[in-house]
């Protein structure tokens, strides 16, 4: 498989490093001021290690590194290549489940504390609110924020339960079919933090050896993030920040403004964003940009933060002004030398950031208590009760570094490109008329074959972007409907993929029901962990239809997979019973036994797997046969 992967080489034939012009242009800009960037470092990183590639080098004990060869066919204590990988496999779930956990948290106390009036947030979905607080049983004859309070109570409470005390989310929210096939596989999980903790405990030294018990593990783990890191992640912050609605943005790095003091927003949480947004906006803040001679002052997005905020651009993110791009743009970003301040909260601020910024006169923070850089020295730690005052702290610290910007040093694309937001599973609805039924009919007369959730990360391994774009344009052109979350959300929008002229793009089906519902063959999901939202549109078409998840022509796939929350959001897919595409290839390649598992014999268990292939027109086929095998079985046309 490794061969395989550096053989294929995609997009490479092209001699750029990613699908877009922009970042192309500030690629060779940096490589012209002899800075090295990610592209860079990848090339000095070849050849890499094929052993940690394919999952059997094993380094928990000091015994150790233990690699799986033809002349040693176990580790020193005895451990196969199927239970090296398979340990290591269930550690990236975990990592993946811890993070969303930590964000959930930090949206669920936010919650809390509108609700209680200590900060300058304001519950903006109320109707939600009381639908889920019923769901999970609470009593809604409260008011609104007494309802949020105890709602925000009851999912800290879950969070924090023993492992062998079940979900009451994944009790109430998964599929019925889901949830006895679970049961049987002993593998609903309790409490996120104590699902984490025991699969850090098993995966220790010689405590669970057994790789079919760790993939089952790792499955638990997968559905802990889906219910808790994703489902309940989402619900919460449209509670708080408002359910996203359609509205229009722009996406590339052309939008960056030259005469405007420059905010990013990067990471993944977006509350701190939220307020920035909301200061910037003050005369007050005008006022000083003003002084310093700014014309304005502009809140950019980058990564999943940036998708949070378009998906909201219409509301409670009013004055959002676009989308950078995704991680693998952080460097160029500010090599565009007109970056005042970037902001970071969770992951996948890379040390390289700070390494660019101090070429420039950017400046770097962190705004969540988890992240720290070596050079950060500004910490304003997201503080629900203190955000309106860090808010405008940061803002002033922005003006400050606008003062100091070089403007001999700024170069901006001039790349930029319309897109369509705002889909969620309420908008969705709405724009179909208050009911999954014309899109359930769409798909079995066959003008839309199926759904595919294109979603997840980027890699420099295949050419940033590259797969992803051509993943999803394979797809439309074939009449398949692309739901996008994650940085290929970023991809596509950059490519034009999700503006309504783009249904030109797709096969006929499809076409003609983008352009009747005035939408575009890509829709905006939003963030990674906007994901949830696909598993709720799932559910809702599995239950209208009255089959298990599985039984839809609907498939998921990680076509540029890079981190451990997109492994914990895959394991959610395997076990909610759809076909997950994965590339680069996971490691487990080395494990004939794992490899087999996660491929075909899962399948019976939960009705999901996964499909290994680099190639994104080859996966496109694969996709396809799928979908229509899971047509023919409804009877549907092919
Ligand atoms: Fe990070 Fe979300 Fe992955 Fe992109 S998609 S590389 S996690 S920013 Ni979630």
């Amino acid at each position: 498989m490794v061969d395989i992967l550096n053989k294929i080489g995609i997009g490479k034939e092209s001699g750029n490093v990613t699908a877009h012009k922009s970042t192309q242009e500030m690629y060779e800009r940096t490589s012209k001021m002899n800075i090295p960037t990610i592209f860079d470092r990848y090339n000095a990183q070849q050849p890499q290690c094929t052993f940690g590639a394919q999952g059997i080098c094993c380094q928990l004990c000091s015994h150790g590194p233990c690699r799986i060869t033809n002349k040693a066919k176990a580790g020193i204590c005895g451990a196969t290549a199927d239970v090296i990988a398979a340990r290591n496999f269930l550690r990236l779930t975990a990592g993946g489940a811890a993070a969303y956990t930590h964000h959930l948290e930090m949206v669920a106390k936010t919650l809390k504390a509108a609700a209680q009036g200590k900060t300058l947030f304001k519950i903006q979905d109320p109707a939600k609110l009381r639908a889920v607080a019923g769901a999970i049983g609470l009593d809604t004859t409260k008011s609104t924020e007494e309802l949020a309070v105890a709602l925000a109570d009851a999912v800290l409470a879950e969070l924090k339960k023993g492992a062998d005390e079940p979900l009451v989310l994944v009790e109430k929210f998964a599929p019925k079919t889901k949830l006895e096939a679970w049961k049987k596989l002993g593998i609903i999980p309790g409490g996120t933090y104590a699902e984490v903790g025991e699969a850090m405990t098993k995966t220790l030294t010689s405590i669970d050896t057994d790789p079919v018990d760790l993939l089952l593990t790792t499955l638990r783990v997968g559905i802990a993030t889906g219910y808790m890191g994703l489902i309940a992640t989402i619900t919460l912050q449209d509670i708080l920040l408002g359910t996203p609605t359609p509205t229009r943005s722009t996406a590339d790095l052309g939008i960056i403004d030259p005469k405007a003091v420059n905010i990013v927003a990067h990471g993944h949480v977006p509350l701190m964003a939220t307020a920035v947004i909301k200061a910037a906006q003050s005369p007050e803040m005008q006022k000083l940009a003003k002084e310093a001679g700014a014309s304005d002052i502009k809140v950019l997005g980058s990564m999943c933060t940036g998708q949070e905020l378009m998906q909201r651009s219409a509301t409670s993110a009013k004055g959002f002004a676009g989308q950078t791009g995704n991680w693998m743009n952080q460097e160029y970003l500010i090599a565009t030398g007109a970056i005042d301040l970037v902001m970071m909260d969770l992951n996948c601020s890379t040390p390289a950031l700070k390494t660019m910024a101090d070429n420039f006169h950017t400046k770097v923070i962190s705004v969540d208590k988890l992240v720290r850089m070596a050079g950060v020295t500004d910490h304003l730690d997201f503080t629900p009760e203190k955000a309106d005052e860090q808010a405008k702290q940061i803002v002033k610290m922005a003006v400050e570094a606008y003062r100091k910007r070089n403007n001999g040093k700024v170069h901006i694309p001039r790349y930029s490109s319309e897109v369509m937001a705002g889909f969620s599973v309420e908008s969705c609805k709405a724009a179909l008329g208050g009911s999954w039924n014309p899109l359930i009919d769409a798909i079995k007369a066959g003008s839309i074959k199926g759904i595919v959730a294109v979603v997840g990360c980027t890699t420099a391994k295949t050419n940033h972007d590259t797969v992803s774009v051509k993943l999803s344009r394979e797809l439309i052109k074939r009449n398949i409907m692309v739901i996008n979350a994650g940085c290929v959300s970023s991809a596509t929008q950059i490519e034009g993929l999700m503006k309504p002229e783009a249904a030109e793009q797709a096969g006929e089906g499809l076409k003609a029901v983008c352009k009747s519902l005035g939408i575009p063959p890509c829709i905006n999901y939003g963030s990674c962990v906007d994901i949830g939202r696909i598993g709720v549109a799932v559910t809702e078409i599995a239950a209208a239809l009255g089959v298990d998840p599985s039984a839809l022509p609907v498939a998921a796939s990680a076509p540029e997979y890079l981190e451990q929350k997109a492994i914990a959001d895959g394991a959610f897919a395997v076990a909610f019973g759809l076909l997950l595409h994965l590339a680069p290839a996971p490691p487990v390649t080395g494990a004939p036994l794992v490899a087999k598992v996660l491929t075909n014999d899962v399948e019976a268990l939960t009705g999901g797997k996964v499909l290994v292939e680099p190639d994104p027109v080859k996966a496109a086929d694969a996709i396809e046969a799928h979908l229509n095998s899971k047509r023919s079985a409804l009877g549907l046309p092919v």
